[in-house]
């Protein structure tokens, strides 16, 4: 018998905007706690609520403007902030689900032409998801479900380069850790599909939380 303590899964869900995420996550969340699994869903940026999140939430709404480097950290100082308290959750048997992580950090940044290694840095050892899952879906499917919203990053060319850059993120990393699921298809078909790869971890784990691209792929 190992006596390593075992801890909860944390799980990243991304997605392109339009994939359908927010509903995705939300069922997902239904169904852990219907399973009688403890899970906290963290949502970045961070409920917009804090300093950091403000300045986050006036950007994205175009009431401010800010360096491109300098929202990137704003970002990324977000997801310290919380940083701390996923390793207690995790720890104490919770679930952290988090909607949207550092690979969108990595993703929208990279997408206006920062360079993927800059932008990378500033979310080097954050805590590590055990599973990411990668909501995909097509620009022209995108458009058929009605287009983008008002938001800064919501335009067709910003979301097909933003695509890219999720796609060449996600080579590096393996099957086991990286799940791309076409969220194009019928949402029941993408809950099951989500379903079926967060089950397998909600035993809970033995082994260690790794830090974000600090070696590991
Ligand atoms: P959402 O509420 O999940 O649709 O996200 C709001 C917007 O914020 C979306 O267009 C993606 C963008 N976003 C989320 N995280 C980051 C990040 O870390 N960096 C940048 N540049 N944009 C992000």
């Amino acid at each position: 018998m190992s006596n390593i303590p075992r801890r909860a899964a944390f799980i990243a869900i991304e997605g392109l905007d339009r994939s359908g995420k927010t509903t995705q996550v939300a069922t997902l969340q239904t169904r852990l706690q219907a399973e009688g699994i403890p899970v906290k869903l963290l949502k970045f940026p961070v409920d917009r609520t804090t300093a950091i999140g403000q300045m986050i939430d006036s950007y994205l709404r175009s009431q401010s403007e800010l360096d491109d480097r300098a929202i990137h950290l704003l970002f990324s100082a977000n997801r310290w902030e919380l940083a701390a308290s996923i390793e207690q959750l995790l720890a104490a048997g919770t679930t952290v689900v988090c909607d949207r992580y550092a690979f969108s950090g990595v993703a929208f940044s990279t997408a206006k032409g920062l360079s993927l290694d800059w932008c990378r840095s500033p979310d080097v050892s954050l805590p590590a998801p055990d599973l990411t899952l990668f909501l995909d879906i097509t620009p022209e499917q995108a458009r058929s479900r009605g287009g983008y919203g008002e938001e800064r990053y919501e335009k067709e060319e910003m979301q097909r380069k933003v695509r890219d850059v999720f796609h060449q993120i996600s080579s590096e990393f393996t099957a086991a850790t990286w799940v791309t699921i076409d969220a194009g298809r019928e949402r029941e078909d993408v809950a099951e599909d989500v379903w079926n790869f967060v089950r397998q971890l909600t035993g809970g784990l033995s082994s260690p939380l790794e830090r974000l691209w600090e070696g590991k792929k």
